[in-house]
């Protein structure tokens, strides 16, 4: 059994979160992640607050477990979910694409546990100071919006750089990978793609084909150009997205408009040409659609044996 303070900090068997994909990560997949002793998440990013609080009542009837809300800080929507969450009692909130210091004074008297998401070492001793319950240090190997570094220097920064507990997140779809974010200084590890192709994962059939279909130079980084830089699956959406991005011709306001809509466009309708398929570079390592528990129990059980042997090279 592998046992972390972030199980005590978050009430959960497995130190391991679901990562909040947006359009994706809703109450079935929330509370079946959750019912297998990790930390579900539901993605505020799809729609209005209504949506969310309808989500967060779903789930409530589908666990008694705790589970948590992602908060994409670019959403439009962003004030408003903001304060449901707090309404509604959400034990842990994860936040991604900004700095979500302005909203922490209240969820913190919410008694809501703040774990932003941070790509770089300023923005975790920023949010550490703004009283982030822990933070996850995502690297640029994960799905959609993505830093510059990867998991494996940028985890043990973070974690030179705060006192909080550290997560570990990007490339992490197996137990090997969970094993090496403990040997880095994480306590936890979120994954995001691996629960993409879990059986209570309501995503279009043909994303998680694609997902399962992946090798490993099959994802690309967009909107570099943009400033907002999104890891998804190569497709004809992607290779569009990349010739007009080089294109000197095309202004940023067209590139900005190319891509909206994209990522419903896979995951709620599975459209492989148009959709833009947000993936990790871990695709490439998932290999099965499995449930939420068969997922968590493998991962954890190969982690256990990897780390009992950790020592086999040390005289
Ligand atoms: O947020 C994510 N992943 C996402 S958000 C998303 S929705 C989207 N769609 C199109 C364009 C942009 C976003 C899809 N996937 N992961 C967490 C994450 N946070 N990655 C990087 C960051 C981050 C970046 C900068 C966190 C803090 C930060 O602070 C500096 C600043 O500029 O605020």
């Amino acid at each position: 059994m592998i046992h972390t303070p972030l199980c005590d900090l978050l009430g959960i068997r497995y130190p391991i979160l679901q990562g909040g994909m947006a359009w994706i990560a809703d109450a079935s997949l929330a509370s079946a992640v959750s019912n297998a002793g990790g930390l579900g998440i539901i993605s505020a990013m799809n729609a209005s607050d209504e949506w969310l609080r309808t989500e967060i009542k779903k789930a409530r009837t589908m666990t008694d477990c705790p589970f948590g809300v992602n908060i994409m800080l670019k959403s439009p929507f962003a004030a408003q979910v903001a304060r449901v969450v707090a309404e509604e009692r959400i034990p842990v909130v994860t936040t991604g694409a900004g700095d979500p210091s302005r909203y922490m004074e209240g969820w913190n008297k919410a008694g809501i546990r703040v774990l932003p998401v941070v790509a770089s070492t300023a923005v975790a001793r920023h949010v550490e100071r703004a009283g982030a319950a822990a933070v996850i240090a995502e690297g640029g190997e994960s799905g959609g919006h993505v830093g510059d570094l990867t998991t494996m220097v940028l985890v043990p920064q973070v974690c030179d750089c705060v006192e909080i507990p550290v997560i570990a997140a990007g490339g992490i779809a197996d137990g090997r990978a969970i094993a090496a974010s403990m040997m880095l200084g994480a306590v936890g590890v979120q994954s995001g793609t691996r629960f993409l192709v879990a059986k209570e994962c309501t995503v279009h059939q043909n994303y998680k084909k694609r997902i399962l279909k992946a090798k490993d130079i099959g994802t690309v980084t967009t909107g570099k150009r943009l400033g907002h830089p999104v890891r998804c699956l190569k497709n004809a959406f992607s290779r569009e997205f990349l010739s007009k991005e080089y294109d000197p011709a095309v202004d940023l306001e067209e590139l900005e408009t190319l891509g909206v809509g994209a990522l419903r466009l896979a995951a709620r309708e599975g459209d492989e040409q148009q959709g833009c398929f947000m993936a990790g570079q871990s695709a490439a390592l998932v290999k099965k659609e499995q449930t939420a528990e068969e997922i968590i129990t493998e991962m954890f059980t190969e982690a256990e044996t990897v780390l009992r042997g950790g020592n086999k090279w040390v005289r």
